[in-house]
């Protein structure tokens, strides 16, 4: 039984340029494992807290404290303990943290040990990292899963706190349901991406990407972009809502004024019904199957009703409203918000506590889609978490850039080598 015989970390940094946490574990007989942490731009307000220098230097964004704590308290804490005991070594990182926010040692230094441990188990096993994950859920939960490659949604249109450009709704994605494997979604997904970029360089708009590789450019409204996507899946010779449907992430939060949506693009101020009434037009005239965050994390009143009225026909995620923890989702469940849920695992910070979250969400109907964070490394788990724990969903960003493509890539080789895990239905 191998013993975890050295912990380190550093910071490096992440796809803005921020600096991040690394971590590695090294095992007493030689395996050595790491991991990078991602970092959000539109966080949740009761997301778990990323503990940051907040000194002059890296504006404030330094992560050289998180890391003398990861070498200096939590080290000692697990050093000698075997890496396949991820629940107990999350529980000694849980409890020495003590605060319901984990915001003594960082969820960023817990969260950095807590990946880095799940690796080297998966090594030291000699399995794949979603066996690892999928071993992990029946031990941590007493219930089986069945593994699948996610289908995802890729964010090729940027706008919000992801983009400088006017557009207000932050993420708009493809999904492409209708491919019939994963290959196959990847190619749909590269010619529309491409489409999209000719069609924009010849009406003349910027074809400048944001923080997820999506393009970014100025439009009259945010029904534009959703135009300019329907136009790229045709010229791409694919069907929209047949091969190719559409999803949103709103962030509301970010253009809730405490009162009022307010879409700057559009030069409109609506309340939570008007809102509603809003995209309930957008979802009526397009294919789109799936909107996040489409009220405020504390309009509860609004998402309360816009379950509702669209919760039949479209998913509708929680991200901020639900922030990846057990208990505020079971609060939300009891007060009938959303239908789905976005989980990231740096909003909770440890790999026990993402998956009691998505064993909840199973029991409950609650579909989980494993997410990204627009500050991301080139760190792959999420694509094995979302194979292992059979989350059927996976939203990782456009078909671009090395920081979204990394897990995309992954997503490739277990669909090549795992001939037994299908995408899923
Ligand atoms: C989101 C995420 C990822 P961020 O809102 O869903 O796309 O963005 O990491 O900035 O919270
Ligand atoms: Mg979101």
């Amino acid at each position: 039984m191998a013993k975890i015989s050295d912990v380190n970390a550093i910071q490096v940094f992440d796809s803005r340029g921020v600096p991040t946490i690394s971590c590695k574990i090294t095992l007493d007989n030689g395996i050595s494992a790491s991991s990078m942490v991602p970092s959000g731009a539109s966080t949740g307000s009761k997301e778990a807290l990323e503990l940051r220098d907040n000194e002059d230097s890296y504006h404030g964004k330094g992560v050289l404290k998180a890391v003398t704590k990861i070498k200096n308290k939590l080290k000692p804490l697990i050093l000698g303990l075997n890496p396949a005991n991820q629940l107990e070594i999350d529980q000694i990182l849980i409890d020495f943290d003590g605060t319901e926010d984990k915001s003594k040692i960082g969820a960023n230094s817990i969260l950095a040990i807590s990946l880095a441990i799940s690796h080297a188990a998966a090594k030291d096993q000699n399995i794949d990292l979603h066996e690892h994950f999928l071993n992990l859920y029946k031990n941590i939960t007493g219930d089986s899963i069945k593994p699948s490659i996610p289908i995802p949604m890729f964010n090729i249109l940027n706008g919000g706190e992801h983009a400088n450009n006017n557009i207000d709704i932050q993420e708009f994605m493809i999904i492409p349901q209708g491919a019939k494997n994963f290959s196959e979604i990847m190619k749909w997904s590269s010619e529309i991406y491409h489409n999209l970029k000719n069609i924009l360089q010849i009406k003349g708009f910027s074809s400048s990407v944001g923080d997820e590789g999506g393009f970014a450019p100025n439009l009259e409204s945010n029904e534009e972009a959703i135009k300019l996507i329907i136009e790229a899946i045709k010229s791409s010779g694919l069907k929209p809502g047949v091969d190719v449907n559409i999803a949103l992430d709103c962030a509301a939060s970010e253009f809730f004024d405490g009162k009022n949506y307010v879409l700057k693009s559009e030069n409109k101020k609506l309340s939570s019904s008007e809102f509603i009434n809003y995209l309930k037009v957008l979802i009526d005239k397009y294919p789109i199957t799936s909107i996040e965050d489409a009220m405020d994390e504390n309009d509860i009143d609004g998402w309360k009703l816009i379950t509702e009225e669209l919760g039949d026909k479209c998913q509708l995620v929680g991200d901020d409203l639900f922030v990846t923890n057990e208990k505020i989702l079971i609060e939300g469940i009891q007060k009938k918000l959303a239908n789905s849920i976005l989980i990231k695992f740096n909003q909770v910070g440890t790999i026990t506590e993402t998956i009691q979250t998505i064993h909840s969400a199973n029991i409950h109907k609650i579909k989980p889609i494993i997410s990204h964070r627009s500050g991301e490394t080139e760190d792959t788990t999420i694509a094995d978490l979302a194979v292992g724990l059979g989350v059927g969903q996976i939203k990782t960003g456009a078909p671009c850039r090395s920081d979204r493509i990394a897990k995309y890539n992954r997503l490739l080789w277990i669909e090549n080598e795992s001939s037994n895990i299908l995408l899923n239905e």
